[in-house]
């Protein structure tokens, strides 16, 4: 996704809280939050379209295609700065915290005169925020438990945003003539949720070269080291980027042991000491005699300690090396394995693309099939209704009828409401391909409750999937209160599959709960729930979440081909 694409994006959401924090009206700050999907969400690189072809974006009208064009050739928004100067800092500082909405913000500041994320600290403290009418002790707790995570997270940065700031540094170094070979390390190869730093590895008969190189890019905000086997930067973002060059004849090795984690490469230095071997980044040695064994490739530097070559996202030391070892290392899925996307959305509901948008970049992607996925009728805010959904279904079998190397199943995605309770009726919800049931509001409930609720959807014989099965956004909203292992259990009994939710502030399941999931073999759903065509690219997210719960492809129900799918479906329905 182009990079200014998604600045702006931030830019325009920030536009649209700060908009609510002052109580503008509800539909400016709607076209705000419509502006930034669907600006993040464009495939173009915005800086390239002028005012005319800008407003032919759907949700982009004359005033945002001048904000875009002012920030593009000046690299400032006046009306955003304007409002900013209106809020106080802290204020905006507390919408930060998991939780906490411009509602609450402020009300917390006029009610209380709260300006500051430690005003609001000292409020929680002396129990003022429980006094409140309509906030109570339960929130006050949240709030303290949100604060305490927001500041655990601050100094990290989810994998989303470390990627897309990766790229685009590997990108202005790719061409570099000194550059032989370049990847990423780190936690970022193993792609965790959320990572501490970025770490780059290149392979280079002249080091200096590269590293002068890097430390003049224009993203550099500031040089922490420059040296000629390790140079540390920080970006314009404030994220830092550590770059180490080698020769190229230890590439492999370096890239072992730079990629982590701390504990795997622990774990297999001790294993080359039980044999009388050395490793470290310059390769692995014969400990009495200092002969090279390995260095070139990781591969050989497994394979000469006895093992196959561990994907980088297994590399945990959670039972990986032992796996490898025993010759009974699970082949993972990969981003090659994915047939089809599962959950998808378009305009008839809160896409910002339409249906045959949405199916032209599928294909174009190299998928087979895809599932559309709008939201049903009982989501107040933009379900479709039964008329809708039928003339969908039209327009998707006479789409089918012109494709013969994709096909679009038919399908919605339910609300799974405080008991269960799903849209429409049994005899209608037959008439879905493929559906997905997800919980979208009241996640305050009890563990018992909660646990219920999903669990009569799970079993209810028309649903394939369960959406986005924990309901947390990485830095935002955590876990509803959930009995997981119930959850699992049921889905392994009723051959009901659970998402792993690929946009990269979800990830839900994560990869711990998708290790307890292949205990129980439940069927995975590894789908993008994009709501724009550049969505569908966040399907590697996905996948290397599963990967790192360890699931293979014979679990992932889209990774089979259509007529697999088809049965899976057909679950308990009877009239197919
Ligand atoms: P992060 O940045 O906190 O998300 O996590 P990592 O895993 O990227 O850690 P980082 O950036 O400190 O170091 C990158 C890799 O370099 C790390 O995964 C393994 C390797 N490494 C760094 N320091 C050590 C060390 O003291 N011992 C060993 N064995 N490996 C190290
Ligand atoms: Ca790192
Ligand atoms: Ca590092
Ligand atoms: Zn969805």
């Amino acid at each position: 996704m182009a990079f200014i694409n998604e600045e702006l994006a931030r830019l325009f959401d920030e536009m649209a809280e700060l908009l609510e924090l002052q109580g503008a009206d509800v539909f400016r700050v709607r076209a705000y939050q419509h502006a930034s999907r669907a600006i993040g969400g464009h495939l173009v690189d915005v800086a390239e379209m002028d005012e005319r072809s800008l407003t032919e974006i759907p949700g982009v009208g004359k005033a945002i295609a001048a904000k875009v064009r002012e920030f593009v050739s000046s690299g400032r928004m006046a009306d955003l700065e304007d409002l900013r100067s209106q809020v106080p800092d802290g204020v905006r500082e507390m919408l930060r915290v998991p939780g906490l909405g411009p509602k609450t913000a402020t009300v917390l500041h006029r009610e209380l005169g709260v300006c500051s994320l430690a005003e609001l600290l000292d409020a929680i403290a002396s129990h003022r925020v429980s006094s409140l009418k309509g906030l109570g002790a339960k929130t006050e707790e949240n709030l303290r438990k949100g604060i305490q995570r927001m500041q655990q997270l601050d100094r990290r940065t989810p994998l989303g945003v470390a990627l897309s700031m990766a790229e685009e540094v590997m990108a202005r170094l790719a061409g570099h003539p000194a550059v032989a070979d370049m990847a990423l390390a780190g936690s970022l190869r193993r792609m965790c949720e959320t990572v501490g730093d970025i770490d780059l590895l290149v392979a280079s008969p002249a080091p200096a070269e590269v590293m002068d190189a890097f430390v003049n890019l224009d993203i550099v905000a500031d040089v922490l080291a420059h040296g000629e086997t390790k140079t540390s930067i920080v970006t314009v973002k404030g994220l830092q980027v550590d770059l180490r060059v080698v020769e190229p004849g230890v590439y492999g090795a370096a890239l072992q042991y730079f990629t982590g984690s701390k504990e795997h490469n622990v774990k297999v230095r001790e294993l080359a000491v039980k044999r009388g071997l050395k490793l470290s980044e310059y390769g692995l040695f014969e400990t009495q005699t200092g002969r090279r064994l390995a260095a070139g490739t990781e591969a050989e530097v497994y394979a000469r300690l006895g093992m196959a070559w561990i994907p980088p996202a297994l590399r945990e030391d959670t039972g990986e090396v032992e796996a490898a070892l025993g010759g009974i290392l699970p082949e993972v899925i990969d981003d090659d394995d994915m047939l089809g996307d599962l959950h998808v959305h378009t305009d008839r509901s809160d896409g910002i693309a339409s249906l045959g948008d949405m199916v032209a970049v599928a294909r174009a992607r190299g998928l087979g099939y895809i599932a559309i996925t709008d939201h049903a009728e009982n989501l107040r805010m933009n379900g479709v209704s039964r008329e809708g959904m039928l003339a969908q279904r039209r327009e998707i079998v006479a789409m089918n009828s012109r494709m013969s190397d994709f096909k679009v199943l038919h399908g919605a995605e339910l609300n799974i409401g405080p008991d269960g309770e799903l849209d429409y009726d049994a005899e209608f919800l037959e008439g879905f391909d493929f559906l997905v049931a997800s919980v979208h509001g009241q996640m305050n409930q009890s563990r018992e409750r909660m646990t219920a609720r999903i669990i009569r959807a799970i079993e209810h014989p028309a649903v394939n999937v369960i959406g986005h099965p924990t309901g947390r956004v990485i830095g935002r909203r955590p876990a509803y209160e959930v009995d997981l292992e119930e959850i699992l259990r049921a889905a392994g009994r009723c051959g009901t599959a659970m998402e792993v939710n690929s946009y990269p502030d979800r990830l839900d399941l994560r990869d711990d709960h998708l290790r307890l999931a292949r205990q129980f073999g439940v069927r995975i759903a590894i789908s993008t729930d994009a709501h724009a065509p550049a969505h569908l690219a966040n399907m590697r997210f996905g996948v290397a979440t599963a990967q790192r719960g360890w699931v293979g492809r014979e679990l992932v129900v889209n990774a089979q081909p259509l007529e697999d799918v088809k049965a899976f479906a057909a679950k308990g329905r009877g009239n197919r």
